[in-house]
């Protein structure tokens, strides 16, 4: 919701109804409805440019290396030798940046439903979409649950960047989206998942939880504050068919990348597993709710 305050424009952002954050707005510089939401790209006042999506908060200059950092780097470096990468969502081009910044990547697909998106990052956003023009990118404006149907033994690493389990990102949130993305995996492969917010949206935290489980063999959430998002507190997952986050090659990698990383570094990678009671209660949780459901069922 943007108001009019004197000669002032801002944008808030409510959440659950309940609480919100707001920014003021220096300039609108695109807006526009897609077939999929409504599109905005601000110049905010403190935190630069922003993109928007159904009147939440994105990704923007000021905070977006954090989220960016953590969803490409942990699955990156966990995995020994990753090549082939999909990020579906992501059509700011964010988390494909710090993919491309691994050296053994030969190819990233971006599979982003709305080409809308793609275009408005491009043209207004280009600290964070630029590199979507490097040769290594395939870029396919489709469904994310669609293409990954399609695919098996495909991919290292498979990265789902998407919008809340609302709108055009809630059929990347189920049972069959997951396990069509372990079919995608190769033996080695992992996926992050962003996992919304621990705090303030417990039950798509322990929905996710709960759905990764039935799926994966491992699955570790981590935490950090992006502190645009709702309460600031945002989780993402780690799942693999084996593949465990802490390698002493994992280490090594990090050590060459963190001189140049504006977040995560080896003290990082180690640090955002360790999660806090409250966390670790939801996975409680959800891991009970899941066994009392699959008992009911046999
Ligand atoms: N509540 C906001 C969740 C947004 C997660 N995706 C952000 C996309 C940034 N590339």
């Amino acid at each position: 919701m943007t108001t009019q305050n004197n000669s002032e424009q801002w944008y808030t952002e409510i959440h659950e109804g309940k609480f919100g954050q707001t920014f003021k707005i220096k300039d609108v510089l695109f807006s526009g409805q897609s077939d999929f939401q409504k599109v905005d790209v601000y110049d905010l006042e403190f935190f630069g440019k922003t993109l928007v999506l159904d009147g939440l908060m994105m990704t923007n200059e000021r905070d977006e290396f954090v989220y960016h950092e953590m969803i490409a780097h942990i699955p990156m470096l966990s995995h020994p030798n990753p090549k082939r990468i999909l990020v579906i969502g992501g059509g700011d081009g964010g988390t494909v940046r710090e993919v491309l910044r691994h050296p053994s990547v030969e190819e990233v697909v971006l599979c982003e439903i709305d080409g809308m998106v793609i275009d408005a990052c491009r043209e207004h956003i280009p600290v964070i979409a630029g590199q979507l023009s490097d040769p290594r990118v395939t870029i396919n404006v489709a469904d994310g649950a669609a293409y990954i149907a399609e695919q098996k033994d495909a991919f290292d690493v498979i990265l789902i960047d998407s919008t809340d389990p609302i709108g055009p990102g809630e059929g990347l949130f189920n049972d069959k989206f997951y396990t069509d993305v372990k079919e995608a995996l190769t033996e080695n492969g992992v996926m992050v998942n962003q996992s919304e917010s621990p705090f303030s949206q417990e039950d798509a935290f322990v929905k996710v939880q709960r759905l990764l489980r039935r799926v994966f063999p491992v699955v570790k959430p981590y935490f950090t504050a992006v502190p645009t998002y709702p309460s600031s507190h945002w989780s993402w997952s780690f799942c693999s068919k084996g593949v465990t986050p802490f390698t002493d090659d994992a280490e090594t990698r990090m050590a060459a990348l963190e001189k140049v990383n504006r977040f995560t570094n080896r003290d990082v990678m180690r640090a955002v597993f360790a999660l806090p009671n409250y966390m670790q209660a939801l996975i409680h949780q959800a891991e009970i709710s899941d066994k009392q459901t699959l008992e009911v069922k046999a």
